[in-house]
């Protein structure tokens, strides 16, 4: 295989504090335990010995910030993941972050759009989910942060969460793909509709189908960027695919539809970067969601059938 010259680089980020549900901290080992690191050794890839982000169990912590709650530890994490984010990019390695709720792509996406900066260059951004993650504190309902990544990565909401890495936004709206979306709070659609992100919600991917969307969010990603990162919230696909998750939303993207956005985007070759979040071990059955999650991350990483 020629992609052995390629070394990724697995980092595990187990934090649910942005979630109400406990267990997306044990994400990470979810998908370790369905043998992750091997399958991509048998792609061809170089898998660097992996690390994790240190985040505090929720039962040895308080918030009384009832707007963004455990603000200071997610903030705290976000910043320790941006930086090793980075470095992995600067090192020539592809970084796969496995959560963790979703409040982590904050780090992530801090990290990733701070290396393409330095080179002059703007991040397209895929983000996949049955929610929109654009709530701000406020605003939210919940008061959970997971609900709050994408508008801090456009740059809205808590001077602190949208600041990480010193700057802000870290993509422009016009490059962001949001897939999947069947589940908004009334507050969140407003600052989605001002936003000029590219959604696109169930209906559309049942009526134009998702090799159709695939096509239409790799043009909106890779306009006047460097590349993009790939954002990937389990609870985007239907339950029925992955029932380990604590937000499920009935009517969601089949294990097919999802394979396919992801070989789209493996045959597009210009993926920065991969996040997978909000796989929750404790609602699953058995470990399949993970197995799943493993399936669809290999597609992205370029498995093909022949
Ligand atoms: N996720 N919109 C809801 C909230 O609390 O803001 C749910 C967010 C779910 C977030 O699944 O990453
Ligand atoms: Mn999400
Ligand atoms: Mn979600
Ligand atoms: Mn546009």
């Amino acid at each position: 295989d020629e992609r052995t010259d390629k070394t990724v680089n697995i980092v595990g980020v187990p934090l649910d504090l942005g979630a109400s549900r406990r267990g997306t901290d044990m994400g990470p080992s979810a998908l370790r335990i369905a043998g992750l690191g091997d399958a991509l050794r048998r792609l061809g890839y170089r898998v660097e010995r992996e690390s994790d982000i240190p985040a505090p169990a929720m039962e040895t912590r308080s918030t009384e910030d009832r707007k963004a709650r455990f603000k200071p530890q997610i903030l705290k994490v976000c910043q320790d993941l941006a930086s090793k984010v980075k470095l992995i990019l600067e090192a020539n390695e592809f970084p796969l972050i496995i959560g963790g709720d979703h409040s982590i792509a904050m780090g992530t996406i801090a990290g990733v759009s701070s290396h393409f900066r330095d080179r002059g260059e703007s991040l397209g951004l895929i983000w996949f989910d049955a929610h929109g993650d654009m709530n701000i504190p406020g605003v939210s309902p919940s008061g959970n942060i997971h609900g709050m990544p994408l508008a801090h990565i456009l740059g809205k909401g808590d001077e602190d969460l949208k600041n990480i890495m010193g700057f802000s936004p870290k993509v422009k709206p016009e490059n962001v793909a949001l897939i999947g979306i069947r589940d908004i709070d009334a507050g969140e659609r407003r600052i989605i509709r001002e936003s000029g992100i590219h959604a696109y919600t169930m209906r559309e991917i049942d009526e134009r189908g998702m090799a159709s969307i695939a096509a239409e969010a790799l043009d909106v990603v890779n306009r006047d960027t460097g590349g993009f990162h790939v954002s990937f919230d389990v609870d985007g696909c239907d339950p029925t695919v992955i029932p380990g998750s604590g937000t499920l939303v009935p009517g969601g993207v089949s294990f097919r539809e999802a394979h396919l956005l992801l070989e789209y985007v493996a045959d597009d070759g210009r993926m920065s970067s991969l996040e997978v979040v909000e796989l929750n071990p404790f609602l699953d059955d058995r470990n399949i969601s993970a197995e799943r999650t493993l399936e669809l991350i290999l597609s992205a990483m370029g498995k093909s059938i022949l």
